[in-house]
């Protein structure tokens, strides 16, 4: 949705919050795009000025956590800050300002931007966040007096959320060579994958190099992992038409390959033996949806490729992540498509390493519902 108010405090005075609620779920549960003019401590947090979106998700009840609200900081089991303004910006007495507010819960986009006298003057760019699947908007004010809200409008949109098909003849993605993914020793593959109704026992290529460094496949009904001539094979047969979570990964220094299904690793893994160290090639090309010969047929989402082996902990943390943009562990992934962001024929990369997928044989992008699996991995 798209929620748009105009503000104006008509009075001298204007030292308080100002500002609207969107995704409102409860008392408890909501987003809150808040305002000050000036700093103002109301205890020992503090009350920092400048435009902030923060998520409100807590089991606490109002009278608990009241003071929490102004609070610019992230305050743990309440709050969560996921936008400030770094430029701190104050907003001016009898001043009319123009909000824009842009929510899209499919991929948990959203975005604020601010306008005075026509001119923008907050815009936030894009923050991800996708805890609330929308709800109902209001507007907000605490500790100021003669704040009116007007020209209130909102416009309803349509799902955002985009996924790749590939047709198992020659459709595929090249990502780019190993090191230029900083990919040497250890690292984490993820996916969503939805096979189609009927797939057979042939090899579904999801992430894999032209050579024998390194491929996540699906072979025989089941996921599996290869590295250097090493292999891990899951059991369990993948059901067609609905999305599966799925990746691999490698620690080079206890030579541990295990398998991802559904955020769980368990009698997934292959050792190595810990004597024999694994030299991947690092000029081998890692494509998606390719391994040099095969081509996988369905539809693939959310690809992460990282340059460690990622931990249990944060694996659990991210698969509920919309985006990984504002995590400092950005900085570990070597590649992330979230099939939203393509243009002609490249998918954009939304990591910090810019790394877009160049795309062959006109594979499709088509609708994706990967936010129920997110939503459905997250709390299940
Ligand atoms: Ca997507
Ligand atoms: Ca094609």
């Amino acid at each position: 949705m798209d929620f748009y108010g105009t503000t104006f405090v008509e009075e001298d005075g204007c030292d308080g919050f100002m500002g609207f609620i969107f995704g409102y779920q409860s008392t408890s549960t909501f987003y809150l795009v808040l305002w000050r003019r000036n700093h103002h401590n109301f205890n020992l947090y503090g009350g920092i000025k400048g435009p902030h979106i923060k998520l409100i998700d807590t089991t606490h009840t109002p009278g608990d956590f009241f003071n929490l609200l102004y609070m610019g900081s992230t305050i743990k089991d309440f709050s969560k800050t996921l936008w400030h303004d770094p430029d701190l910006q104050g907003f001016e007495c009898n001043t009319a300002y123009r909000w824009h507010i842009t929510h899209r819960p499919s991929t948990g986009y959203m975005r604020l931007i601010i306008k005075h006298n026509n001119t923008v003057m907050v815009d936030s760019g894009p923050v991800y966040d996708s805890s609330i699947l929308g709800g109902r908007l209001g507007v907000f004010a605490f500790d100021q007096i003669a704040v009116i809200w007007s020209n209130l409008r909102y416009e309803c949109k349509t799902r955002q959320n985009y996924a790749l098909k590939m047709d198992g003849v020659d459709d595929y993605a090249e990502i780019g060579m190993l090191h230029q993914l900083g990919i040497e020793e250890s690292f984490t593959l993820e996916a969503l994958v939805k096979l189609p109704t009927g797939y057979g026992s042939a090899r579904y290529p999801i992430i894999c190099t032209n050579g024998s460094s390194l491929c996540m496949f699906i072979e025989d009904g089941v996921l599996k992992g290869q590295i250097a001539g090493h292999l891990a094979e899951g059991t369990t047969t993948l059901t067609s038409s609905k999305w599966i979570h799925v990746g691999m990964r490698y620690n080079a220094q206890e030579r541990k390959l295990a398998l991802i299904l559904e955020k769980t690793t368990s009698g997934l893994q292959a050792d190595i033996p810990i004597d024999e160290r694994i030299l991947l090639n690092e000029n081998e090309t890692l494509y998606i949806g390719y391994d040099g010969t095969n081509f996988f047929k369905g539809e693939l989402d959310e690809i992460r490729v990282y340059n460690i082996e990622l931990p249990s902990t944060d694996l659990d943390d991210f698969v509920k992540e919309a985006s990984l943009h504002r995590l400092t562990n950005r900085y570990l992934l070597g590649a992330h498509y979230n099939m939203e962001n393509t243009s002609g024929s490249m998918l954009i990369d939304g990591s910090y390493n810019g790394r877009n997928a160049s795309l062959f044989g006109s594979p499709s992008i088509v609708e994706s519902s990967t936010d129920f699996k997110r939503y459905d991995l997250a709390n299940n």
